[in-house]
């Protein structure tokens, strides 16, 4: 077995040496989650070439970072009151659905992530959509693809898929005016039982989340049941991301935490549109950045999955605006 030396890069390819990144937790036994026996584990997926950036042809509408990458930093609500609004949030959910369908029956053992993002793109192009994800803050492609230890915004490249990785691809388009965002964690090939067992938990995740949404409820009702639920099943919440209001905007007020919140006592209105998409991880919570800046990873390197979909707020409960077909696994 080689030993890192304090100088030598970190085994978690943040790109920092090991005495920055890992050396002290590691030695600390931090790594694991308490009370678990440490597992040393080495990074399945490493940075690969990204291709340049695609283009978007001039009478595709477009959301107002496209050319400058710097969103609104309005704080605006997300309570959609007018019906027209309305109807252009589900035309938005049905075309982000349409293209994470798309990606996902090409997923397979031998594909690039970067051919996954070229397939998006064409197929958002022909709907008629942007790409909401491409030059968002930056981001340099259409949709992120987070592959096994990878908790969110994994940039698509020139690595193959592998049998037993499991990837999230994750969709948002800009169409009418209107962003619409979703998310699918699925499996290469033949995965092992505990990669089953957390895609299933968090799916059960985001569907425990959806149910408790209705007008007069406190948002933190939603981080609650969804905590309980990773937890009762040994595996743990992401707390750096959270689902997100949308609409005219990629990401509108209010954020929506995944954990229990106790202090958050803001409460659900009808019209609201936004996301539920919680990110659960095998082992512990924590994350960090690769060193691209975008890409999060689990800090034990144990395997993270996520589910998203956008949700309409109705006068007695809820619409989801990217609903479709089950996932594969429950087929
Ligand atoms: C340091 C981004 C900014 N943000 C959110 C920007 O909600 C989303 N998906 O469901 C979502 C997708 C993307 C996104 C893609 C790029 N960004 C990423 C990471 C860090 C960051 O600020
Ligand atoms: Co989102």
């Amino acid at each position: 077995m080689k030993v890192i030396g304090r100088n030598d890069p970190c085994w978690c390819n943040s790109g920092k040496k090991y005495k920055k990144c890992h050396l002290q937790s590691d030695a600390k036994g931090e790594t694991a989650p308490s009370g678990r026996a440490k597992t040393v584990r080495k990074p399945t997926v490493l940075s690969a070439a990204v291709s340049p950036t695609l283009v978007v042809p001039k009478e595709i509408g477009r959301p107002e970072y496209a050319m400058s990458g710097k969103p609104t930093d309005k704080k605006i609500s997300c309570k959609k009151t007018d019906s027209d609004q309305i109807e252009r949030m589900r035309y938005a959910g049905k075309v982000a659905r349409d293209v994470l369908d798309t990606v996902l029956a090409r997923v397979k053992e031998g594909i690039t992530t970067d051919e996954l993002d070229k397939i998006a793109h064409a197929r958002t192009l022909k709907l008629g959509g942007y790409p909401s994800t491409l030059n968002y803050m930056g981001f340099p492609k259409s949709i992120c693809t987070s592959v096994n230890e990878v908790v969110v915004h994994g940039i698509p490249d020139g690595r193959s898929l592998v049998n037993g990785d499991v990837i999230n691809c994750d969709v948002t388009v800009y169409v009418d005016g209107m962003h619409g965002d979703c998310s699918e964690t699925v499996f290469v090939g033949e995965v092992d039982e505990a990669s089953k067992k957390l895609v299933r938990v968090t799916w059960e995740c985001l569907l425990k989340g959806i149910d408790v949404v209705k007008p007069g409820v406190f948002f933190n009702r939603i981080g609650k049941v969804i905590e309980a639920h990773a937890k009762d099943n040994g595996f743990s919440v992401v707390r750096e991301f959270t689902g997100h209001g949308l609409g005219q905007y990629f990401h509108m007020a209010p954020y929506i935490a995944h954990f229990y919140e106790a202090g958050n006592k803001q409460v659900i209105e009808e019209g609201m549109t936004f996301t539920i998409e919680p990110m659960i991880n095998a082992g512990g919570a924590e994350c960090r950045f690769w060193k691209d800046k975008w890409t999060a990873v689990t800090a034990d390197l144990s395997k993270s999955a996520q589910f998203e979909h956008t949700l309409l707020v109705t006068a007695t409960g809820v619409e989801i605006l990217t609903g479709g077909r089950e996932p594969f696994f429950l087929k």
